[in-house]
This record gives C-alpha cells, sequence and structure tokens, in this order.
C-alpha cells in the first residue's frame, strides 16, 4: 500500500458518497492502483454551502491534496492520479488504445449519464411522469448502442487489463442496468453483444467486485430494495 503526504502535511482525501457513481468511479480506481486515500463525508452533505467553501462545485467526488488545493470532476481525479501514481498504469500505453479508453469515457460522460441521471428523479412511482421517463429511455437506447460499438473484446473496456474506461462504465451500469428494468426496459448490457460481454468480464477484476458490493450495499441501504 501507498500512503500519500508527508507526516508534517495533511494527507490527501476524497471527498465521497457511497452512492456516488462518480465517487465510486474514483474509488475503483483507488483500489486497482492500491493507493491509500482517506475517504470523507462532506460537511453539510453534498451541495450544502460548508461544503461549497471547500469546493466550490459542491459536488462529489472532490480530492483534496496535501496542500489543502481542491480538485473536483472524476474525470480530471482519475487523470491526475494517473500522472502522479503512474504504477500500476490504468492507461493503456498505446496511443490509439489510449484514445478510445478517453472516448468510451467522453461517450458515458457527454452522452449516457445525462438521461441517466435525469432517470433517479423518477424511481419514486408517487413522483413518476410516465412521459419524460419514455423520452429518456428512448434517448438512452442509441448511445448504449454508440458505446457499445467502440467496446472492444475485453475482458476490460479496451483490451486485456482493466484501465480508467471501467472506472468510469462500471458504476453507470451498475446503475443502468437497474433503472431501465425498473422502468419496464431491456437491461441495456444484456441486449447488446459488446455491453453483455464486457459486463459479465469487468466484474470478476477484484477492486470491481468491492465497488459492486459497495454500491449494491449503499443502494440496499438507501432505497430498501427499490431499485
Ligand atoms: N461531473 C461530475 C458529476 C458529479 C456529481 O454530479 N455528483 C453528485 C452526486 S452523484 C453531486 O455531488 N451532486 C450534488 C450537487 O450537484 O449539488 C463528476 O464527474 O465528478
Amino acid at each position: 500500500m501507498l500512503s500519500l503526504g508527508h507526516p508534517q502535511e495533511d494527507p490527501v482525501k476524497l471527498y465521497d458518497v457511497a452512492l456516488s457513481p462518480f465517487a465510486a468511479r474514483c474509488r475503483l480506481q483507488i483500489y486497482a492502483k492500491g493507493l491509500e486515500i482517506a475517504r470523507v463525508e462532506p460537511p453539510g452533505g453534498p451541495g450544502s454551502d460548508a461544503y461549497k467553501r471547500i469546493n466550490p462545485t459542491g459536488k462529489v467526488p472532490a480530492l483534496e491534496l496535501e496542500d489543502g488545493s481542491v480538485l473536483p470532476e472524476s474525470s480530471v481525479i482519475a487523470e491526475y492520479l494517473e500522472d502522479r501514481f503512474p504504477e500500476p498504469s490504468l492507461r493503456p500505453a498505446d496511443p490509439a488504445t489510449r484514445a478510445r479508453m478517453r472516448l468510451l469515457v467522453h461517450l458515458s460522460d457527454l452522452y449516457v449519464v445525462p438521461p441517466l441521471v435525469a432517470l433517479f428523479a423518477h424511481v419514486n412511482p408517487a413522483q413518476r411522469d410516465a412521459k419524460a421517463v419514455a423520452e429518456k429511455l428512448a434517448e438512452l437506447r442509441p448511445r448504449h448502442d454508440q458505446l457499445a460499438g467502440f467496446l472492444r473484446p475485453g475482458p476490460f473496456a479496451v483490451g486485456s487489463s482493466l484501465s480508467l474506461a471501467d472506472c468510469a462504465l462500471f458504476p453507470i451500469y451498475f446503475f443502468a442496468t437497474r433503472l431501465h428494468p425498473l422502468f419496464g426496459d431491456k437491461d441495456p448490457t444484456a441486449e447488446r453483444a459488446p455491453l453483455s460481454a464486457w459486463w459479465q468480464g469487468v466484474r470478476k477484476h477484484p477492486a470491481v467486485e468491492r465497488i459492486d458490493a459497495e454500491l449494491s450495499k449503499a443502494l440496499a441501504a438507501a432505497m430498501g430494495g427499490a431499485l
């Protein structure tokens, strides 16, 4: 285990919430790299004024560095951790494969995440707007197709080892595989061969298994089996 920070400095810490897919992305990377980074709850919770004084975006995750500066946004944190702690690398060495890894992250962040996050507002049947749900599901289906079109025979997203693409995609598909069926739609990983192969393969990695267990536990605690 690599412990971060010098004894006289504050250690690096991750502002984290158990159920956030974006925080889970950073935890997955941290576990896979064997880094020891403390997890802390944002004071007052995400979006609170107290937390915004530390991290102006108010969002989790955020990484607080030894000098007290704060780095939000999971994709930025992921690249920072790779630059600072290069081994074991979660970025493929070959430029084209590395670019495809970043492409998968972009496709997820820019096109899959927004409609997926919008669906969370409709989980409670009492607050559900069926038309809005249908629109978001219709937006998501071609986006899963597009992303699946750039997956390669794995078992991981861009080849034979875990990369930042898997760290970004696993927590998102953890929720997508639950949300689509909740609204009567098909599990997106089940009906697309490349996504299905990736989903089966990626979950065998010990760090992914750990995140899967953490998210499952947090989800059960938050939703009591509703999702
Ligand atoms: N693009 C951001 C998204 C982070 C995000 O939306 N986090 C949510 C929790 S899942 C949050 O902190 N929301 C509180 C808020 O927006 O005030 C990332 O990748 O880190």
